[in-house]
């Protein structure tokens, strides 16, 4: 049997972080005169953050300069490690920890695959920073999802081939980027948002044994 990997995205899939961009977006929109709505934050799972604040931007027809831009990325990442500093093991999505379990008792090579660039700390946080073989995140790419770059990466680093690899989602950015690099993707959220992927769970909950032992076939 050919060797099977797992590569998890890390907002949206291990921990509800989207709550804590939206507070510090918020601040950060509103701070310069721009409204900022749930939906339009729902438009930034996934996306890194220079992408997210020139979209913020757009979406408030405001323009800046360089130095005003870094400073605002700063301010609003500074805002975001404050809420992540208050997270413990609590804060793990419902069922994750039983399917990183059983994918580690079959001896599964298992990877992170997060546009963010507070991955590490946010996996130390909740006490995850040993599960995953190999942790790719927005430190180490270059091209944000739809770019496969951050799977293909994570695939090479467990040294599996990118069509034996099987990634979680909770983005459409990302389940594009998962497919790009020629992986199967499964959707975690809104089938309507997420119908590009192979498969579409409202969660880990939903996701059962038999489900995952198939994916090994
Ligand atoms: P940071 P993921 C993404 O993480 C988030 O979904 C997205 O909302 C965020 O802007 C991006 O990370 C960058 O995060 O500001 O912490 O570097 O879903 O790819 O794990
Ligand atoms: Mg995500």
């Amino acid at each position: 049997m050919k060797t099977t990997a797992f590569i998890f995205d890390l907002d949206g899939v291990i921990v509800d972080t989207a709550k804590y961009h939206f507070l510090a977006w918020k601040k950060l929109a509103n701070g310069i005169g721009i409204d900022f709505t749930q939906t339009q934050n729902e438009q930034l799972k996934g996306v890194s953050r220079v992408k997210s604040l020139e979209k913020i931007l757009q979406w408030g027809n405001a323009t800046i300069s360089e130095t005003q831009f870094q400073e605002l990325m700063d301010k609003k990442n500074a805002d975001y490690l404050g809420y992540i500093e208050k997270m413990d093991a609590e804060e793990i999505l419902p069922d994750v920890p039983k399917i990183i379990n059983y994918l580690t008792s079959k001896n599964a090579p298992i990877a992170l695959g997060s546009a963010s660039k507070n991955a590490r700390p946010i996996l130390q946080k909740v006490n995850l920073l040993d599960a995953f073989h190999a942790i790719v995140d927005g430190t180490n790419v270059s091209k944000a999802k739809p770019d496969p770059e951050v799977f293909l990466n994570a695939a090479k680093q467990l040294n599996v081939a990118p069509e034996h690899c099987i990634v979680f989602e909770d983005s459409q950015a990302g389940v594009q980027a998962a497919k790009n690099a020629g992986m199967i993707a499964i959707g975690i959220g809104d089938a309507k948002v997420l119908h590009e992927a192979d498969y579409v769970f409202r969660d880990f909950t939903e996701i059962t044994i038999s489900f995952i032992d198939n994916l090994f076939a």
